[in-house]
């Protein structure tokens, strides 16, 4: 299988995880000639990453992908089958996929103070602290994000997550979390983690090369 994207990519990441966790034999793989080159918009016209080639099947984005992962490969499952379990799983990864992480973007995007707007800066910042308000709500992080178990909702979470920590530092935000608890938790323990912590550092790694002095 080959895996088209670079790490720092929250989206590509969402995809190494749930590869890695599955034992998925897989290659990382950078597109030729980027991800607006002819050959990779016949993959995905959306020229976006991460792309997946599974033999003759070719998917692009990375909530498709984890699907199809979780579909054809059964071992260790990121999706509960159960309809509970599933849909709390499902629950926590759309909380941090829909609102965790757009609020978390918008302030990324507002990162070069000489033409930061404040304005955006604080709306974006109420909004996201009321998303983490409610992710720190629905949180297990025991030690996982919806249980004893890593799934759907872990392959989300932590590089939405890896992403607010950017944030923080790019806003000289000292505790980008705040007081929440669990959140806090959740972080500390997914870096010590051999497969979560691994990935987080390839996205620091990766991240450091594109904005220098991060
Ligand atoms: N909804 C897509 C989003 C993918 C996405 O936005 N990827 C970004 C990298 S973080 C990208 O490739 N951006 C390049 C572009 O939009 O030109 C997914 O879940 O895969």
């Amino acid at each position: 299988m080959e895996l088209y994207g670079l790490i720092y990519s929250p989206y590509m990441a969402r995809v190494v995880i749930a590869a890695r966790h599955k034992k998925i034999k897989h290659k990382i793989t950078l597109p030729k000639d980027g991800i607006k080159s002819p050959a990779f918009l016949k993959m995905n016209p959306l020229g976006k990453m991460p792309v997946m080639k599974d033999g003759k099947t070719v998917l692009f984005e990375s909530s498709v992908i984890l699907e199809y992962l979780d579909a054809k490969f059964k071992k260790n499952r990121i999706i509960p089958a159960a309809a509970k379990a599933g849909a709390q799983v499902r629950l926590i990864s759309a909380i941090f996929a829909e609102y965790v992480q757009p609020a978390i973007f918008a302030l990324f995007a507002q990162r070069d103070p000489a033409k930061r707007d404040m304005a955006v800066v604080e709306a974006k910042q109420a909004e996201l602290n009321r998303f983490l308000d409610i992710a720190e709500g629905l949180l297990l992080a025991k030690p996982y994000a919806a249980g004893n178990k890593l799934t759907h909702a872990d392959c989300v979470a932590v590089p939405a997550l890896f992403f607010l920590d950017i944030v923080g530092r790019l806003f000289g935000i000292q505790k980008p979390l705040g007081d929440r608890k669990k959140l806090s938790r959740y972080m500390a323990k997914a870096r010590k983690d051999k497969l979560l912590g691994g990935v987080l550092k390839e996205m620091e790694q990766a991240i450091k090369a594109v904005i220098p002095g991060l």
